[in-house]
């Protein structure tokens, strides 16, 4: 059945999903978390499918949380009812990897739910920002931890305070985003990629994400450490010694995702 507030597709291996609440610049409300945390989960668990590309509309990845539907919010109802934290842990315990395709606004939390993806790929009239400030509250989804990871403290802090929006070629100096594309290209570009990854063995390119991520989570010799287990571990799989015999011979590699 397809959902209310996402546009869902595949092609081949991957998966598209499309944010879809378009009157609202994809606001993030509760309805479309829940959609969107079910959508993941069906995708991480399908076989068929290798990759995720996440995107909104030509106006808007998505402007933010749902203001309206949490304006009128106390504390206690904030918080004993664990306020949209529940619905947006999912994206962090894919084991695929999900892209960002970005055009348009990508603010408040729909920034940080495009800073909880693998990498960002934006159109060139991509906007990226933290303005919560200016509705009297903080992010609340990673933008403070995420995006001084991502940007440094500096950029963050400009961002987070000011409310200021950036675009494109900054975040893509700024190491927001991997590559800056016309916004025509934007969904072409990304799909390739997704289709690239697709083309590599499933469990290398989980294992990859999980070592990069790991970066994020643990001081350097543990991920040092981490990295060489999981390195190690591939010299027991099919697909290196194919990708291996495969370049010696000057071929193109089988891969069986074994
Ligand atoms: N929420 C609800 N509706 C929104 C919206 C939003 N974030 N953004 C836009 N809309 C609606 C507008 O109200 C308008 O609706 P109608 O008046 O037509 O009914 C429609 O979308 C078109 O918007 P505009 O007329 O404003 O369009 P413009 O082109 O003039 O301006 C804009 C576009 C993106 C600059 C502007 O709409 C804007 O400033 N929007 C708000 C951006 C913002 O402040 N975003 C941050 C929201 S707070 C958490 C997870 C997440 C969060 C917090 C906690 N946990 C896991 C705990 C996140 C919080 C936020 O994101």
């Amino acid at each position: 059945m397809q959902p209310e507030n996402l546009l869902l597709q595949t092609d081949g291996p991957v998966a598209l999903i499309r944010l879809n609440r378009p009157r609202q610049l994809n606001a993030l409300n509760d309805a479309l978390m829940d959609e969107l945390g079910q959508a993941l989960a069906m995708y991480d668990a399908d076989e068929a499918i290798g990759c995720v590309v996440l995107t909104g509309s030509d106006k808007a990845f998505a402007a933010g949380a749902d203001i309206a539907a949490m304006a009128s919010k106390d504390y206690m109802q904030a918080y004993r009812e664990d306020f949209i934290t529940r619905n947006w842990e999912r994206m962090r315990s894919m084991r695929k990897p999900v892209i960002a395709a970005v055009a348009g606004y990508a603010l408040g939390g729909g920034c940080e739910l495009a800073m909880m993806c693998d990498f960002i790929i934006a159109a060139e009239d991509a906007r990226f920002g933290q303005p919560e400030i200016r509705i009297g509250i903080i992010p609340g989804a990673g933008g403070t931890q995420r995006l001084p990871r991502a940007v440094g403290k500096s950029k963050a802090m400009d961002l987070a305070l000011t409310a200021r929006l950036m675009d494109a070629a900054e975040a893509e100096r700024a190491g927001l985003v991997s590559r800056v594309v016309p916004a025509a290209r934007l969904l072409d570009e990304a799909m390739d990629a997704a289709r690239t990854i697709c083309g590599f063995p499933r469990h290398t390119v989980m294992m990859a994400k999980e070592c990069v991520n790991r970066a994020f989570e643990s001081p350097l010799s543990d991920g040092l450490l981490f990295e060489r287990r999981v390195f190690h571990s591939l010299f027991g799989t099919h697909d290196q010694r194919e990708g291996m015999a495969a370049f010696l011979e000057k071929r193109q590699p089988g891969f069986e995702n074994r």
